[in-house]
């Protein structure tokens, strides 16, 4: 007979995905039964199928349970390992790690992690970093390259700061949301609840998309753009607004270096140095249409140059410098140019969106504003995609909508402590970053590394060897192109420790794995919630609402526990996870025992502030944060490295048009995007979900299946330069016929539920990224071309016969 129940439910956010939807999480008899949304929550109006499979996650059978070590030698078909105990683990772990910093340098540890957008690893993300910096290694592996440099770091070129990374779209208010390369309704709920919030009080969409993805069924213009030409699209539509005189004068002229000079005989910007002026020689120079004259723009435009109306914004002329006259046009005036050479008709060639609907998706764009956007996946994997967000950057600075209510605005965050260690790493460290020397302006630069510099240091000794990794999750060979290439990285390491959930293709190289417990085992601090101003203000202590599996460890515990064993205690509060919430929460006022007692979070009062670009400071405007201290639609940093300082297209690298040699025999285009059902190469081993979506699938448009003898739901080889993977087909009548939609990150098996799982390279592979190249990769970041290759697809003999 049953005995009394208890139920419980505790408020709570699900950490699964970048959406940390608010929820409520159900506790019968001490076991965690179901998570519902919570609408009290700034982030709860709904919760995805993955957020209420989360129980499967906590009680499978596959759990790492016990710290383990390697028995079997690397590249054994079939690892095995031992189960050790936490103290042997930790002391291996510290005494390698030490013996080869002392042997190599710290920089020869490279620190990898799952992706905050798709795990718990926001829990703990920045203690990582910070480890990697007390400890002494300029070189963290996250993916930047295929997941945020178009969003935080390439912004940084043209604004100075992270748009639309740190600005958000400021859905409640905005007139005109622009979704590019980004599918919310898979990928981050929240705003995609948000949006048709928005659509319903009336504000129109445009999507950019190959696929007629989520909302792009409900846009008011849904552009079909062939993979990877996006840059030659944003120039096409910033071309229709400047022909127009849809743009912002004031803004433009004001605000961006729009009016400054550029040299015809060195394509760079005229210096006040040149006019032999003497005061302030670093000083950029306009054109003064009244007084028919240069006139020197310093940082903060005073003197005559304050009048932005007066600077001419086109033209030619000629100015008399030191060395001799020179003729010279505004900024503006190339900008112009290049994007009148991507006219629509010249651009509806190359993207396949008709001349028509870019005109009129221009004309939306601009008499709808307010405009928020948001770019993501879909241009972020790209060969091009520095120049391509460069061009739909200067497209919104255009608008003149940045900072401004219903535009991108950076909500107001919650006063704390910075705890990712920034001081703690030496500078002369910082530059041995893994790929600095190629890509001086890349994610190097910053401490990111790409999967591309990380094996070529693994395996090649280039620019040194990378000798030990230490990894927290991250399937780093299946979520990277050219998996075959990683795996062998993996084994030429001399020492890699995985902390992670579950056994995964990269975790079977490594040397240690470290149990870890599920974000629901765990107690984890949350400052912020990003979308709003509303959820930016909620702080919430994630309470455990389940007792850790077998010996199971939550990241945190991991960390601080490491880095006490690494002689590192210091930085890390003794090694007090306690105390260093108290530490980093001291700015706020909320304290440790207030969030523990109101689990639904703590609100602190805040308000956007708009427009800090004008703010006054001492008698001159805040500016913005580039080298000018206005948006730069010609950037001086990109020239003095070679690159293009005003945003241009490149054909993808590898794609029909550009590789002719390939094109008889991959005549496809391939693309791909993320599932529903699943995070990234996780999730397949949950029954609840994989039912759902039992094979890896290939969208593929009728008629091109229809020609290659493929019927819906048939097994395919999806057959690349670099190999072949298996998928099942998936007939989309919306797709261009020329264009295939592929998945990555199929593997595991679901012994539960009895669905197979696939080796990750070789033979019977479903793994995408096992065909996918690294390169030829982005000159500046070295993203690489994930979303533009090509590909033939063939029928297969059906799988598991
Ligand atoms: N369900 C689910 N949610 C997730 C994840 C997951 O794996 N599953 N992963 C998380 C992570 S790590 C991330 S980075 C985010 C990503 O979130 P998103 O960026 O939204 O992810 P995707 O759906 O892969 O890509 C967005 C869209 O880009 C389109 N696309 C593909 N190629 C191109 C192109 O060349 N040009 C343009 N304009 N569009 C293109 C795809 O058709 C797709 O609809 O999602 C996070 N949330
Ligand atoms: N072809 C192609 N390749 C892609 C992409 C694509 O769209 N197409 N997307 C790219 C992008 S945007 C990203 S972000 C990467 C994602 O790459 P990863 O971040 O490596 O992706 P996941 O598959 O989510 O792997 C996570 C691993 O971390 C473990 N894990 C999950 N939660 C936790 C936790 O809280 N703690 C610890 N210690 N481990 C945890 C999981 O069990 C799993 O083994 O893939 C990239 N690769
Ligand atoms: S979208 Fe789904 S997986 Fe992501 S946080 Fe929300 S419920 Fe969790
Ligand atoms: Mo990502």
């Amino acid at each position: 007979m049953a005995g009394p129940h208890t139920i419980e439910h505790v408020p709570t956010f699900c950490p699964l995905c970048v959406s940390r939807c608010g929820a409520t999480a159900t506790v019968a008899d001490g076991t965690f039964t179901a998570l519902e949304p919570d609408p009290s929550h700034p982030t709860g109006q709904a919760l995805c199928i993955k957020g209420k499979a989360a129980p499967e996650i906590v009680y499978h059978s596959e759990r790492l349970l016990h710290p383990l070590r390697r028995v079997s030698p690397k590249g054994a078909a079939r690892p095995r390992f031992a189960r050790i105990s936490w103290d042997e683990a930790e002391e291996t772990v510290a005494e390698r790690l030490t013996g080869i910093a002392r042997e190599s340098g710290p920089e020869s540890v490279v620190f990898a992690s799952a992706s905050p957008s798709t795990s718990a690893m926001s829990d703990s993300v920045d203690w990582v970093m910070r480890l990697r910096r007390a400890f002494g290694s300029p070189n963290f592996c996250v993916y930047m390259e295929l997941c945020g440099w178009g969003r935080y770091l390439a912004p940084l070129y043209t604004f100075g700061a992270p748009v639309p990374g740190v600005y958000m779209p400021d859905l409640e208010r905005a007139g005109c949301i622009l979704y590019w390369g980004y599918n919310p309704s898979v990928s981050r709920l929240v705003h995609a609840t948000s949006t048709v919030a928005a659509l319903r009080r009336g504000a129109r969409l445009v999507v950019v998309d190959p696929r007629r993805a989520g909302l792009a069924g409900r846009a008011d213009h849904w552009l079909r753009v062939r993979p990877g030409t996006d840059g030659a699209l944003a120039l096409a539509l910033t071309h229709v607004m400047i022909e127009q005189g849809w743009f912002d004068r004031e803004f433009v002229g004001r605000w961006t270096n729009a009016p400054f000079l550029v040299r015809s005989d060195d394509g760079r910007l005229l210096r006040a140095s040149a006019l032999g002026a003497g005061a302030d020689t670093d000083a950029s120079v306009a054109w003064d249409r009244i007084a028919g004259g240069p006139v020197v723009v310093d940082r903060v435009r005073g003197g005559a140059a304050a009048d932005h109306t007066r600077l001419a914004l086109s033209g030619t002329v000629e100015v008399m410098t030191v060395d001799g006259p020179i003729r010279c046009r505004p900024v503006f005036d190339l900008v112009a140019e290049r994007c009148r050479a991507m006219a629509p008709a010249i651009a509806s060639e190359i993207t396949g969106v008709p001349a028509l609907d870019i005109e009129r998706a221009a004309r939306t764009l601009w008499e709808s504003r307010p405009l928020a956007f948001y770019t993501w996946s879909g241009l972020e994997q790209h060969g091009n995609v520095t120049q391509t967000v460069r061009a739909i950057h200067q497209l919104y600075a255009l608008t003149g909508c940045l900072d401004a209510p219903g535009g991108n605005v950076a909500f107001a965050g919650v006063p704390t402590n910075r705890i990712d260690g920034v001081e703690l790493l030496a500078p002369e460290q910082r530059a041995k970053a893994l790929g600095v020397a190629e890509r001086p302006l890349g994610p190097a630069r910053f401490e990111f590394i790409t999967g591309e510099d990380f094996y070529a240091a693994a395996l090649d000794g280039r620019p040194y060897r990378a000798r030990a990794l230490v990894a927290f999750g991250a399937n780093l060979m299946m979520a990277h192109g050219q998996s075959a290439r990683g795996r062998g990285a993996l084994a030429a390491l001399d020492f890699f420790v995985h902390a992670d959930m579950f056994m995964n293709a990269t975790a079977e190289q490594a040397d240690i794995v470290l149990p870890v417990t599920s974000a629901f085992e765990s107690e984890a601090l949350r400052v912020g919630f990003e979308v709003s101003q509303e959820a930016q203000s909620l702080v919430q202590l994630r309470r455990p609402v389940a007792p850790p599996r077998g010996e199971a460890r939550s990241d945190m515990q991991i960390i601080f526990a490491l880095a006490r064993r690494l002689g590192l205690g210091d930085h890390f509060f003794g090694g007090d996870i306690e105390v260093a919430w108290r530490y980093q929460l001291a700015p706020s006022g909320v304290t440790v025992e207030q969030l523990r007692a109101q689990p639904e979070g703590v609100r602190v009062p805040l308000r956007t502030v708009h427009r800090t670009y004008a703010m006054d400071t001492g008698g001159v405007p805040r500016g913005f944060d580039t080298p000018s201290g206005v948006v730069e639609l010609f950037s001086e940093e990109l020239a003095d490295h070679g690159y293009a300082p005003i945003p241009e297209f490149t054909e993808p690298g590898i794609s029909t048009r550009s590789r002719p040699d390939l094109a008889s025999r991959f005549p496809l285009t391939l693309s791909c995007a993320k599932s529903l059902w699943f995070c990234e190469t996780q999730h397949r081993n949950l029954p609840g979900l994989r039912s759902r979506a039992p094979d890896p699938q290939v969208e593929i448009h009728p008629d091109t299946a229809a020609s290659r003898g493929i019927a819906a739901g048939d097994w395919v080889r999806i057959d690349t330069p670099v190999g072949s993977a298996l998928a099942r087909a998936k007939l989309t009548a919306g797709l261009d016929p020329q264009v295939v939609f592929g998945q990555h990150g199929w593997w595991q098996g679901c012994a539960d539920g009895g669905f197979p799982g696939y080796p990750p390279v070789g033979q019977g592979s479903a793994n995408l990224n096992a065909v996918l190249s690294l390169t030829p990769s982005d000159p500046i970041s070295g993203s690489s071309p994930l979303r533009a290759s090509v590909c033939e697809v063939r029928p297969a003999d059906p799988v598991g016969a």
